[in-house]
């Protein structure tokens, strides 16, 4: 098949997701088109199957607001054509499904029907999409897709709570490759974030406040009160300078990496012997998912989709949302028993093998399938 993949090319779990899913389709044959405003940090890699076509968009003294949304359908538009698409496959509502049906309409003009996919990644839902300002569009261009897709049980039932969709939305959970984070963990690595063998902590995230990262020094406080450890601290966002400041206040600053945004997240989750997620929502939560491919069991919030992924008492531990204390006490439980945090480790890993990309992509496949031309 000749698939258009359309995300966003940052480290935020939807473009990650949609960058391994291209790469995955690339692998099995398929033909695969990003089209992004960036290359994709995930798309580190030459394949003969895969395409990037960037999105530009023209500056005029006139615009204000570049319009983004305009650039991206006419490069749909293009792609299409150049390519003979059949399908394009749009993560993240705003503004991929608007921008899809346009470029369908204009498509459509000239005798050919290109069929779009819309999967739902989260904040596109949760967060920006019940805005008032977007929510129309949203609300239509999901309703005109021809297959929506959610990442979680969770985002499907918010979903339809928070917009009128009257069409079936199917759920097909994130992946994870297992097999990238079945290698050696990097010894040096280690020792020289913990020299004297302490627990290491993990958390990575966007910065953004709906990840609640004050909790996580916060927790990590309260672990390291009991057992000496250390946290590593991923990615970056508006948020990172507060809790830089907080790690001061609380006098764990000496404990705490922050490491900014890492491309190579295995080599950081291999060394990892527990990973803190205590978000106010997450659809999902890729990132704790990719840490359980890594045998690394996870405490979090119970918000969102988050009891899909995470079981508790099984993979790690769930608190409510701001529970602190019950965090910083899973964690202490957690990691002051060794028995319990190797059995942990390993169920976090067969957790993460069900979510694996070898059962999950040819789910895919078979929804592209039922829209594909009889040549393709
Ligand atoms: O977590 C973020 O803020 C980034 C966001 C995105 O759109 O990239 O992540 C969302 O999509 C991920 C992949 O499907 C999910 O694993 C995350 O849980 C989800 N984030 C939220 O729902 C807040």
């Amino acid at each position: 098949m000749r698939i258009g993949i359309v995300c966003y090319p940052t480290f935020g779990g939807s473009g990650v997701l949609a960058t391994e899913l291209g790469k995955a389709l690339a692998d099995k044959g398929h033909s695969v088109h990003f089209i992004t405003y960036q290359q994709p940090v995930r798309l580190n890699i030459f394949s003969a199957n895969i395409y990037y076509h960037e999105v530009r968009v023209p500056t005029y003294p006139l615009f204000d607001y570049p319009p983004y949304e305009v650039a991206l359908a006419s490069t749909m538009v293009d792609v299409i054509k150049n390519y003979d698409l059949d399908l394009l496959h749009v993560h993240y509502a705003i503004p991929h499904a608007s921008a899809a049906y346009m470029a369908r309409q204009i498509i459509a003009k000239t005798g050919r029907d290109v069929p779009v996919i819309t999967t739902l990644h989260g904040t596109d839902i949760t967060l920006v999409g019940k805005d008032k300002t977007y929510e129309p569009v949203v609300t239509f261009s999901i309703n005109e897709s021809n297959a929506i897709t959610a990442v979680s049980q969770n985002l499907k039932d918010e979903t339809y709570r928070s917009f009128k969709i009257n069409k079936d939305i199917e759920v097909i959970y994130n992946f994870v490759d297992v097999s990238r984070y079945n290698k050696k963990p990097f010894d040096a690595f280690r020792k020289v974030i913990a020299p004297d063998g302490e627990k290491i902590v993990v958390h990575a995230s966007n910065f953004r406040s709906i990840k609640r990262v004050k909790d996580v020094v916060k927790i990590f406080a309260q672990i390291n009160q009991e057992l000496p450890c250390k946290l590593l601290m991923v990615g970056d966002g508006p948020d990172r300078p507060l809790v830089e400041d907080l790690a001061k206040q609380m006098n764990v600053h000496d404990d705490v990496r922050f490491v900014g945004k890492q491309e190579q997240i295995e080599e950081i989750m291999l060394v990892s012997d527990l990973f803190l997620l205590p978000s106010e929502y997450e659809s999902f939560g890729l990132a704790a998912l990719e840490a359980m491919a890594a045998k690394v069991p996870v405490i979090s919030t119970n918000a969102g989709g988050l009891p899909e992924v995470n079981i508790q008492g099984v993979t790690g531990f769930m608190a409510d949302i701001g529970d602190i204390d019950a965090m910083g006490d899973y964690g202490i439980t957690l990691l002051s028993n060794e028995k319990l945090l190797q059995q942990m480790k390993q169920n976090a890993y067969e957790q993460a093998v069900k979510f694996d990309i070898s059962n999950i992509v040819p789910v895919y496949e078979k929804l592209y399938s039922r829209f594909c031309r009889m040549d393709c």
